[in-house]
C-alpha cells in the first residue's frame, strides 16, 4: 500500500483527496502557490510545502517544483485532482520515471483519449459508435457537403485536438459549409494551437449521459452505474445526478458496458469517465475523460463505493474487491456545483474575494465536500468552485425536495454564488420532467431577477507582510519565514535580513492597468470570450469589459475607472498575452 501521497491539487479536490488518504493511514503532502499559503488544503494535509508563484501555470503547474518537494518529502505517489496535471501524459511519465506512482491511468491512455479522432477510433476499434461522422479530416469542404447529403443537416464541426465544445462549428445547410470551416479551424487554432477539423451529424437536443468506470492492473474493468450532466452552461456544469433518469434500464446497461469496452480497449487502469450523448433512445460515444471527475460524489452516494479509495488501492496494485454483478445502485443522488459566479440575468460573472460567512448545510442524506471555510478567499486566478453540495433520496423526486431544503439552509457571504442559479433549475417543471437537454439552460431557463448575494462588505483583513525570522528547534538554528499583520510589532528576534516584504494580494490585481491610465489591460494570458462593451458606452469603475478565460476559468476584466469606451481592441476568440491593451477608457 502506498504510504505518502503528494496531492498536487488545491480546493475542494485536495481536500477530497486528504480525508480519503487519513481514511486509510496514508500520510498527505499538501502543495500550494503564494495565494494559498494559509488554504483550507494547506490547513488539512500532514505537511505541506511552497512551490512559489500566484497563477496556475507558477504553481500548480510547476512540475520541476513538484519534483523538487515529491524528493524533499519522500512521497511515494501523486493524487492530480482533476484539472492541472490530471490528463498530462508527461507529467505521469516525469513521476513514474522516478518510481513514484500516478494516480490515474497510464500515461498512454491518457494520449489516445486526448486526442478526439485518435479516442473515436479508439472507440470504433471495438465496436462502439459515436455520432455519425468521420475519423477524416477535413481538407475539403466538399467532404462536408457531401457528408451533408448523405445525413443530411446539421452537421458539426468539431476540433480534432480540442475538448469541452470548444472550436465547435454548427452548420446549418451546404451554403454555410466554407465559413463554418474556416471559423472552427480559427477557433481550434486560437484555443488548442492546432487548427485539425473533424465532422459528425450535429444532434439538436441531446443529453449528456456519462458512465464511471473503475479498472485495476489485474485486467478487471466495471461500470459505477450512469451520471446525467444535462444542466450546463457553456460547457460548465451546474447539476449533475446520478443515475442518468428516465432512460430505458436495458439502454443504460448497454452504455455501461460499452464504455468498459472502451476503458479495456486503451488497456485503461484507475477511475475514468466515458461520455455519451443520448437522444431518442440512441445513445452515441462522445468522449472518454482520463481522470477522476468533479462529479464523482453522486456516484458514490448511489453505489457506497469511495472512488478515491479505490484510486488509491488501484494504485497501489490491488484488484478491485467487487465484480460487476455485485455493483448495485441504490436511489438518486444530485450534485450541485456552487461557484463563486453571480448568475443574474444569467450571465455569471466570476465573483472572487473573501468569504466573509459560509455555513454549509446537513441533515440525512446531505454531503458538503467544501474547499474554503469562511475567512477564506476565492482568489481570480484559480477554479471559483466554493464547493459541491451532493444529496441523496431514495428516488429522483425525493432527492431534488432535499437539495432545494439544503441549499435553502445553506449561507455563503462575501462572494456571490451560484444558488440561486441552482435553486431555479432544481424548481423547474421540465427539470422534474426529464425534459431538459444541453442546452436547456442557455435557451430556455429564464435567470432574469435572479437576486445574487448581497455585495461583498470591504475586506477589513490587514494585509500581511512577510518577516524572515531565526529560530532554534531542539538546538538547530532555523530561518523562518512569517506572514504578519503589517502593523503587528516585530517578534524580539527581529529580522536579520530582509525586512518586510509586501506580498502581491490578489485583489490588486483583479482589472489591469495602471490606475486612471484608462487603458484597460488583461492580468494574463488567455482568450476573450466575451466582450461586455462598445465603444460609445457608459462605463462605471468596477463594471466588467471583458470575460478572459484563462487555466480552464473565466475572469472578469474590469474598468478602472468611469468614462466613455473610446475603443475596444479585441473580439470575441481573440487570444491575448498578459498585458495587452484590450480597450481604452476615456
Ligand atoms: C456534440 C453535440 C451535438 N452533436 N456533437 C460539447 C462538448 C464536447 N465534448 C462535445 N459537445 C457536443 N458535441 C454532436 N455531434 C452537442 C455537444 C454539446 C454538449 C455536449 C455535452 C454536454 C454539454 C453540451 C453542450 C453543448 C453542446
Amino acid at each position: 500500500m502506498l504510504s505518502k501521497v503528494l496531492v498536487a491539487n488545491r480546493g475542494e479536490i485536495a481536500v477530497r483527496v486528504i480525508r480519503a488518504c487519513r481514511e486509510l493511514g496514508i500520510a498527505t503532502v499538501a502543495v500550494y502557490s503564494d495565494l494559498d499559503r494559509s488554504a483550507l488544503h494547506v490547513r488539512m494535509a500532514d505537511e505541506a510545502h511552497a512551490l512559489g508563484g500566484q497563477t496556475a501555470a507558477e504553481s500548480y503547474l510547476n512540475t520541476e517544483a513538484i519534483l523538487d518537494v515529491i524528493e524533499r518529502t519522500g512521497a511515494d505517489a501523486v493524487h492530480p485532482g482533476y484539472g492541472f496535471f490530471s490528463e498530462n501524459a508527461d507529467f505521469a511519465r516525469a513521476i513514474t520515471a522516478r518510481g513514484v506512482a500516478f494516480i490515474g491511468p497510464n500515461p498512454e491512455a491518457i494520449e489516445v483519449m486526448g486526442d478526439k479522432i485518435s479516442a473515436r477510433q479508439a472507440a470504433e476499434r471495438v465496436g462502439v459508435s459515436g455520432v455519425p461522422g468521420t475519423t477524416d479530416l477535413i481538407t475539403d469542404p466538399e467532404q462536408v457537403r457531401a457528408f451533408g447529403a448523405e445525413h443530411g443537416y446539421p452537421v458539426a464541426i468539431k476540433a480534432a485536438y480540442g475538448g469541452g465544445g470548444r472550436g465547435m462549428k454548427v452548420v446549418a445547410d451546404e451554403s454555410a459549409v466554407e465559413e463554418a470551416i474556416e471559423s472552427a479551424q480559427r477557433e481550434a487554432l486560437s484555443y488548442f494551437g492546432r487548427d485539425e477539423i473533424y465532422m459528425e451529424r450535429y444532434l439538436e437536443q441531446p443529453r449528456h449521459v456519462e458512465v464511471q468506470v473503475l479498472a485495476d492492473s489485474h485486467g478487471n474493468c466495471v461500470y459505477l452505474g450512469t451520471r446525467d450532466c444535462s444542466a450546463q452552461r457553456r460547457h460548465q456544469k451546474l447539476i449533475e445526478e446520478a443515475p442518468a433518469a428516465g432512460i430505458d434500464p436495458e439502454v443504460l446497461a448497454a452504455m455501461g458496458e460499452a464504455a468498459v469496452k472502451v476503458a479495456q480497449g486503451c488497456d485503461y487502469v484507475n477511475a475514468g469517465t466515458v461520455e455519451f450523448l443520448y437522444e431518442d433512445g440512441q445513445f452515441y460515444y462522445l468522449e472518454m475523460n482520463t481522470r477522476l471527475q468533479v462529479e464523482h460524489p453522486a456516484t458514490e452516494l448511489v453505489t457506497g463505493i469511495d472512488l478515491v479509495e479505490q484510486q488509491i488501492k488501484v494504485a497501489s496494485g490491488e484488484p478491485l474487491p467487487f465484480t460487476q454483478e455485485e455493483i448495485e445502485i441504490s436511489g438518486h443522488a444530485i450534485e450541485v456545483r456552487i461557484n463563486a459566479e453571480d448568475p443574474a440575468e444569467g450571465a455569471f460573472l466570476p465573483s472572487p474575494g473573501p468569504i466573509t460567512g459560509l455555513r454549509a448545510p446537513s441533515g440525512y442524506g446531505t454531503r458538503w465536500d467544501g474547499g474554503y471555510e469562511a475567512g477564506d478567499e476565492i482568489s481570480q486566478f484559480y477554479d471559483n468552485l466554493v464547493g459541491k453540495l451532493i444529496c441523496w433520496g431514495r428516488d429522483r423526486p425525493t432527492a431534488i425536495a432535499r437539495t432545494l431544503r439544503a441549499l435553502d439552509e445553506m449561507e455563503v457571504s462575501g462572494v456571490a454564488t451560484t444558488i440561486p442559479a441552482d435553486k431555479a433549475i432544481l424548481a423547474h417543471p421540465d427539470f422534474a420532467a426529464l425534459t431538459h437537454s444541453t442546452k436547456w439552460v442557455e435557451e430556455t431557463l429564464d435567470l432574469t431577477g435572479v437576486k445574487s448575494a448581497p455585495a461583498s462588505p470591504p475586506s477589513d483583513t490587514e494585509p500581511l507582510v512577510q518577516r524572515d525570522i531565526d529560530v532554534e528547534v531542539n538546538g538547530q538554528r532555523y530561518s523562518v519565514k512569517m506572514w504578519v499583520p503589517e502593523t503587528a510589532s516585530a517578534p524580539s528576534a527581529a529580522p536579520a535580513s530582509g525586512g518586510a516584504k509586501r506580498p502581491k494580494r490578489a485583489a490588486a490585481s483583479k482589472s489591469g492597468g495602471s490606475a486612471g491610465s484608462g487603458e484597460v489591460t488583461v492580468p494574463m494570458q488567455g482568450t476573450i470570450v466575451k466582450v461586455m462593451v462598445a465603444a460609445g458606452d457608459t462605463v462605471e469603475a468596477g463594471d466588467p469589459i471583458v470575460v478572459l478565460e484563462a487555466m480552464k476559468m473565466e475572469n472578469n476584466v474590469c474598468a478602472e475607472k468611469s468614462g466613455t469606451i473610446a475603443e475596444v481592441r479585441v473580439s470575441e476568440g481573440d487570444s491575448v498575452g498578459g498585458g495587452d491593451v484590450v480597450a481604452v477608457i476615456e
